[in-house]
Parts: structure tokens; sequence; C-alpha cells
């Protein structure tokens, strides 16, 4: 596994939260050392470490989970949502013929991801030709040859050839069209003036769609500095980074990159053909946490969210503090909370009885008109609806792009709404089928 001993301090971290009697001062201090000392081990720069670890702190003590939720896992969410804070922003490859470059300095593993990259391709149905562009090592031609034949797709070198524009250029005219080009050059020790006039005389006669930095993880913190420096010179479409497999490091390299302005595309993960994935930084951060579920968590999370604007909407409809504002919480929760026709016929003012499909695909479409309306209210309107008059009627309406008689007609399910409240809070039949509804327990049949 990636980043092991990463991951393995990480999800110590969080067996001590679940452990944990309480989440308190005590635990929150050892948490928030513990991920210190596991991000400062994997080479994360000291500031970058110290940064996220505050604002673990910070947020675990000042934001509030939402109703319903432990405040375990909200201290898991929230410093899941750091680290992948750290890991930059996830960006598309698309699979289909188009031109690669790829770049580097000696020994990153230039050569081996020219062939991963082929392999990558190849499984998903799209042809590949290899380019052999390393016009000063001789043996990295043979190199990428060997891995053309394994991978079992095109292949073009220009043995004797040095300038690598003219192979690239003698490759295109050869190679059939629909092919997916993927180029490997020469690597330096250094990003001097010969390897960056050489890329621009290759990106000139390759004309690439993505011109992508091959990095070893190793370098750590580093890598970013390198993976800037490349951005600067040539301007990069995105980074690959090597070996993570072997490198305690590699916590360093994936966060340094990510603030390089470059995306990291994809990741090796060993020398086989095949160790090279997609870098997808909410599932890498899944994966380290050993949270396969962490997407269930998150949408749990916002259930919970919408669940506390509807219930507070409830209480307010009950003791007479009702506002626009309310209904408009209320009517946002309806989208998510299961059978429309069951809800409605909670509600007096919608007509109380049962609706059948084109009453309820009526009321749908006045729900979304409703809501534009809302949208169309300040704050002012929304708390005291009383205010809204014949010209406030006309400005919400042309600013929602509807219908005078439409705002109109809102205002009256409000008042409709807000006087059936009445009706149910000294109902208690009602009243409790209401508090039913809004904890979570559906309709009643
Ligand atoms: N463990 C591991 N080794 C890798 C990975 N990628 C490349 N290597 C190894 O790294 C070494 C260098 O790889 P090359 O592909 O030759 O690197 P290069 O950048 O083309 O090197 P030059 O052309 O000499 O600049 C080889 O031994 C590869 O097997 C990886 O993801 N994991
Ligand atoms: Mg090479």
């Amino acid at each position: 596994m990636v980043l092991d001993s990463l991951g393995k301090s990480l999800r110590g971290v969080l067996q001590k939260i679940a452990r944990g009697s309480t989440v308190d001062e005590a635990l929150l201090n050892e948490v928030v050392r513990d991920i210190q000392r596991a991000l400062l081990q994997a080479d994360v720069n000291v500031q970058l470490a110290l940064e996220l670890t505050q604002r673990v702190r910070k947020r675990a003590s000042e934001e509030k989970p939402p109703a319903g939720a432990s405040l375990r896992d909200f201290l898991v969410r929230i410093i899941y949502e750091e680290i992948r804070g750290i890991l930059g922003k996830e960006r598309t490859f698309e699979l289909r013929p188009r031109k690669i470059l790829l770049a580097g300095l000696f020994g990153q593993g230039k050569t081996t991801t020219a062939g991963k990259l082929a392999r990558y391709f190849q499984k998903k149905g799209v042809r590949v030709g290899l380019v052999a562009a390393d016009v000063h090592r001789p043996a990295a031609v043979d190199q990428l040859e060997q891995l053309a034949k394994k991978v079992g797709c095109e292949f073009y070198a220009h043995r004797g050839e040095t300038r690598a524009e003219v192979i690239v250029t003698e490759a295109l005219a050869q190679f059939p069209a629909h092919l997916a080009v993927i180029v490997d050059t020469a690597g330096r020790s250094g990003i001097d003036a010969d390897l960056i006039q050489e890329l621009a005389r290759v990106r000139q006669a390759l004309q690439p769609d993505e011109t992508l930095l091959v990095l070893d993880a190793a370098m750590g913190q580093s890598a970013g500095r390198s993976a800037s420096a490349f951005h600067q010179a040539v301007g990069l479409t995105g980074v690959i980074l090597t070996k993570l497999d072997g490198s305690a490091k590699g916590g360093g390299a994936l966060s340094a990159v990510a603030v390089s302005g470059a995306p990291i595309v994809f990741i090796g993960t060993g020398e086989h053909l095949d160790e090279l994935e997609r870098f997808d930084p909410t599932r890498f951060v899944s994966q380290l946490l050993g949270m396969g579920d962490i997407q269930t968590l998150l949408e749990r999370f916002e259930e919970l969210a919408d669940k506390a604007g509807a219930e507070k909407a409830a209480e307010h409809l009950m003791s007479g503090k009702f506002t626009l504002k309310d209904m408009r919480a209320q009517l946002e929760s309806l989208g998510q909370m299961g059978p429309f026709s069951k809800l409605m016929s909670l509600f007096p003012a919608m007509g109380g009885a049962k609706i059948d499909d084109q009453q309820m695909k009526d009321t749908q479409s006045r729900l979304r008109r409703f809501r534009a309306i809302l949208d169309s209210m300040n704050e002012e309107e929304l708390l005291e609806p009383h205010l809204i008059k014949s010209d406030r009627v006309q400005r919400i309406a042309r600013g929602s792009g509807q219908k005078p008689q439409e705002v109109r007609a809102l205002l009256r399910y409000f008042d409709a709404t807000r006087k059936a409240a009445h009706g149910i809070a000294s109902n208690r039949k009602l009243r409790r089928q209401l508090e039913r509804q809004f904890a979570g327990g559906g309709p009643p049949a």
C-alpha cells in the first residue's frame, strides 16, 4: 500500500477517536499531536502540517456537528476534509487520441511511465504510438522499444538523429491517424537552458495536448519546488508522481506538488507496467484513512443538515414564529424527503387530501416557482412577509421571472400554512404526525 506508514498512523488516530470515552480537550490534543507527527514523518512541510492541525483544532472546538451526528463522526469528517484539502484539485484526464509530452529530470521514471501510460490507454481501447525522443542516451531508445513490445503498441525511433523535434515530426507523419501519441524525452540533471530549449522545440513540433512532468516521490517536499520551476519554465498541464510505493516521503511530495499549480494526474506505484493509477484525491484519502465508506458518512452529514433546517421550520411553525425563511427551508427539504403525495397530505394548505399524479406534477412545478420567488426576496421580506405590498410584489415577480399573481399565490399559501399551524399546534394527533415526519420517521401511511 502506498504511504503505508502515514496511513497506519492516521488510521491509528481514527481508532483513538473511536475508542475514546468522550471527545474532549485531552483527546483533541492527542489527536492533533498524532496527526502532526504523522504528517511530519511523511515529510509534509512543517508549516502546512501546523496549519492543518490548527484548523482541525479550531473547527472541532468552534463548529457544531449537525443535530443527530456524534462529535466523533464530526471530528473524523473534519480530519478527512482537512487532509483532502492539502492534496489539491482533481482534474479530468481524457482517454482519446491525443498528444502527450513527458518531461523530467534524470531517472525520475519518464521512460517507464511512458510505457505505463501506453498500457493504460490501450487497455481502455485507445491505440498508442510511443515516440523515443531521448536523443542523449541511446539505451533509452531500446528501453522504450522493449516496453512498446510488451504493451503491443506502435513505436517510432530514429537512431542517430540528434534533434528530438525532428524525431517527433517524423513520428507524427509515420503513425496512422487516431493514435494517442506519447513522447519520451531526455532527462537532465537540472532545469537548464538546454533542457528548456529542447522542450520548446519538441512542443513546437508536437503541439501537445498534455505536457506532463514526471517526478520521483522520493524527492519529498522538494518535488514541489521542482514542479513549480518546470511549470514556470514550460507550462505543465499536470504531474505524474512516481515511486510512491517505495517512498516514505510521499506525503511531502503529494502535498508540495499540490500547491505548485500543476495538478497530479497519475501516480506510479511500482516498477511493473500496470502499476500506474489515476490520482483521485478523494479516493486517495479514503484509502489512506481506511474508510471505504467515507462517502456514506459525508452523505449522512448532508442529510442531517437538511433535517436540522426542516426541524427548525417545524418548530417555528408550531410556535407561531413561522416566516417565509422557514417556509423556504421547508420547501428545500421537501425535495429530499420521501414521497411528495404523502407529505403534501400533511399540509392542510396544500389540500390535505391525497393527490394524483397530475396534481403531483403541478405541485412540483409550483414548488419550483415558489423557490424561484423566495430567492428573489430580501432578508427583510423573508422575515416580515406582511411588508410585501403591491410594489414589492412587482419587483419580486420581475426578479424571479414569475407572474405577480404567482407571488400573491405564494403569500396566500404562506398565510394558509401559518393559520393551519395553530390548528396543528392544538391538535395533538396531527402534531405528533408532524413531529414524526420531521424526525425522519417517514410520513404516516
Ligand atoms: N518502485 C518504482 N520504481 C519505478 C517507478 N517508476 C519508475 N521506476 C524505476 O525507476 C528507475 C528509472 O526509471 P526510468 O523510467 O528509466 O526513468 P527516466 O526518467 O526515464 O530516466 P532517464 O531517461 O535516465 O532520465 C527504473 O529502475 C524504474 O524501474 C515506480 O512507480 N515505482
Ligand atoms: Mg528515460
